[in-house]
């Protein structure tokens, strides 16, 4: 999928900032309407290697989207980046963790 973030990691550990997972589910709005559909949310976990990309995107879906209209729009991201990063989506694929 052409993810290239340039880790400053020492120990090959992927930590994406606020800024950098922003710009990764931008990356994914696929159709540049500055919205982001449920599919395009799950493309986006997918790439952050979420153990059910098609659950995260519904749950994310659900929190973020405070219009319901089923879509992202870049007011709404900041929540949803909010929500990413406290899963600990930070390029580390760690839904294991969650499951517990
Ligand atoms: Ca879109
Ligand atoms: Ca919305």
């Amino acid at each position: 999928m052409g993810f290239a973030v340039t880790t400053n990691s020492k120990e090959g550990n992927l930590c994406l900032t606020k800024e950098q997972l922003k710009s990764l589910f931008l990356k994914h709005d696929s159709n540049h309407d500055n919205h982001l559909s449920r599919k395009e949310l799950r493309q986006a976990f997918d790439e952050l290697g979420a153990f059910s990309a098609r659950y995260r995107a519904a749950r994310g879906l659900s929190h973020a989207d405070a219009d319901k209209d089923g879509q992202i729009d870049m007011v709404e991201l900041d929540d949803l980046v909010n929500y990413a990063y406290k899963l600990g989506y930070t390029g580390q694929p760690q839904d294991s963790k969650h499951l517990k």
